[in-house]
């Protein structure tokens, strides 16, 4: 339908709403959707990346760099990988930005802008701009406005960048921000881009109150625990949500322990999708391949489970240890990174050594469980011919996950070759993780963990 399943990068719009528009202009490139102008005669080109668009983020700030144009880079790889994304920028931007914007503006103007911008303190989330949402090609996403109501998860998952980026503790934009927010965006369909909308549950029903009567139309990505509440669940419903995310990662309870998602209960996923989808709500279930504990059964079973269980879409992703991230520092003391080329970093690829599993079992498993649950007879009976949830979203989540494009189905190997190890290592931009697993030294062709 040439449009792209995905929306714009919240981050660069955040970021534009930081500028000035009585002294910058700001042109906003979305390289999935279009091609970028090398020749554009900016001031400053801004470039956000998480791990897999890494790459390509450096060779675009090294082609402006060549044309004389400053570069800042941003976003969470950088914030993870700053003296990596300093060697193709003048300047990085460390985890949020709203506090440093005006400096970083202040020394491009003394032509003074160079090294690692952090903010002190994080924000208080009270008074953020309004994104630019005007300068989005909006005919050219599915999903084109996200909001975002809070940063932050109490959730410490180890594969998981969110509370080493933005904290354990939950921070909430006012109410009144977020509808104003809302208001202005110019759609009536929005996503929320929380890491867990539901994870503080009284400011998330403050917040649907008063969403209800605005004729507004919403999904967001929440956690499986407040899900199940009824009383909560229909003043969703009542205050226009249509789906509902949930990371519900794996169907056994071992696995989720070992990952810290202490949080999900596998035999309570099947009550839990009938429950939401009683409200007309659905359910989309995110789940993960290539844990610990994983077998060569484990792509059979999730599939069938799902199906029976009646998920209205599921993406399957295989595990990635982003740099940084805890599970990150536990599959280096193993020496089981395998390829550290950041392009491979995009859940498709398969960049470590499995436990349990081999890498072509892993890959082979991981398109066996996308075929199986959008299988012509699985769609024939997961349709919801006689609910109220919506079947036009439930055909354009199906269409795209059955015809691949955002299922990896299409990528030539997989299996990622080994690499060099990376000279520069991440720091995790506000959670320090353990001192005994964070001192290491690169050493022949891996890391080694210092133990103090
Ligand atoms: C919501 C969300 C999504 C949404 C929408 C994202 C969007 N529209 O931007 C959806 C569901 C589509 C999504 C998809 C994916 N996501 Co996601 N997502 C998030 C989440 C929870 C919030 C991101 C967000 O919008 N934040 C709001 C903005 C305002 O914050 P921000 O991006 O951090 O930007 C701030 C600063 O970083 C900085 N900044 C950012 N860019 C720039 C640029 C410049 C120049 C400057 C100066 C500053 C700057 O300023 C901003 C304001 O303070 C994050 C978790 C997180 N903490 O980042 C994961 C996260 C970014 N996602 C992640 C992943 C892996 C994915 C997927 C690959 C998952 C998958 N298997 O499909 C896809 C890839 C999508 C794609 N485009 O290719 C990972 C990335 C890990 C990594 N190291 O790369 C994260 C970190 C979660 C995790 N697992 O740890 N995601």
């Amino acid at each position: 339908m040439g449009r792209a399943l995905y929306s714009p990068l919240a981050g660069l719009l955040a970021v534009a709403a930081m500028i000035p528009r009585v002294r910058y202009e700001v042109v906003l490139t979305d390289e999935n959707i279009e091609p970028i102008d090398f020749d554009l005669k900016a001031d400053l080109v801004g470039i956000s990346a998480m791990t897999s668009y890494a790459i390509r983020g450096y060779e675009i700030g090294d082609i402006f760099r060549n044309r004389g144009v400053p570069v800042i880079m941003g976003g969470v790889h950088p914030s993870f990988m700053p003296s990596e994304a300093l060697a193709h920028s003048d300047a990085v931007v460390v985890g949020e930005a709203e506090l440093v914007m005006p400096e970083v503006l202040k020394d491009l103007e003394a032509g003074t802008l160079r090294g690692i911008y952090k903010a002190e303190k994080l924000h208080s989330m009270i008074g953020m701009p309004v994104p630019r949402y005007d300068l989005v090609k909006k005919k050219r996403y599915v999903n084109r406005t996200f909001i975002q109501t809070s940063r932050g998860c109490h959730h410490g998952c180890t594969y998981c960048a969110e509370q080493l980026m933005n904290g354990l503790k939950i921070r909430h934009r006012p109410v009144e921000d977020v509808i104003r927010e809302i208001d202005q965006c110019g759609e009536r369909n929005v996503s929320l881009n929380d890491a867990d909308f539901f994870g503080h549950p009284g400011r998330a029903k403050a917040l649907r109150k008063e969403l209800r009567g605005r004729g507004v139309k919403w999904q967001a990505g929440v956690n499986s625990r407040v899900a199940s509440n009824d009383a909560l669940l229909q003043l969703a419903a009542e205050s226009g949500c249509y789906m509902l995310s949930i990371g519900f990662e794996s169907i056994s309870r071992e696995t989720l322990k070992s990952v810290h998602k202490h949080v999900n209960r596998p035999e309570t996923f099947q009550t839990l999708v009938k429950k939401i989808q009683n409200h007309g709500i659905l359910v989309f279930g995110l789940f993960m391949f290539g844990f610990d504990q994983d077998d060569p059964s484990v792509f059979e079973e999730t599939a069938k489970f799902n199906i029976e269980a009646n998920y209205d879409a599921c993406a399957y992703s295989v595990l990635t240890p982003y740099p940084g991230t805890l599970l990150w520092y536990e599959m280096l003391s193993q020496k089981r990174v395998v390829c550290y080329g950041w392009n491979k970093y995009d859940q498709g690829h398969i960049v470590y050594k499995p436990a349990r599993i081999t890498p072509r079992q892993l890959r082979d498993g991981h398109m066996m469980a996308y075929n199986k649950f959008y299988s012509f007879p699985s769609i024939v009976r997961r349709f919801p011919v006689n609910s109220s949830r919506s079947k036009a979203y439930w055909s354009v989540y199906n269409y795209f996950f059955r015809k691949g494009e955002v299922t990896g189905r299409a990528i030539e190997n997989a299996i990622a070759d080994s690499t060099e190890v990376p000279q520069h290592l991440p720091t995790p931009p506000i959670m320090p993780i353990k001192k005994d697993t964070r001192e290491l030294i690169l050493s022949g062709n891996h890391y080694q963990i210092i133990i103090k």
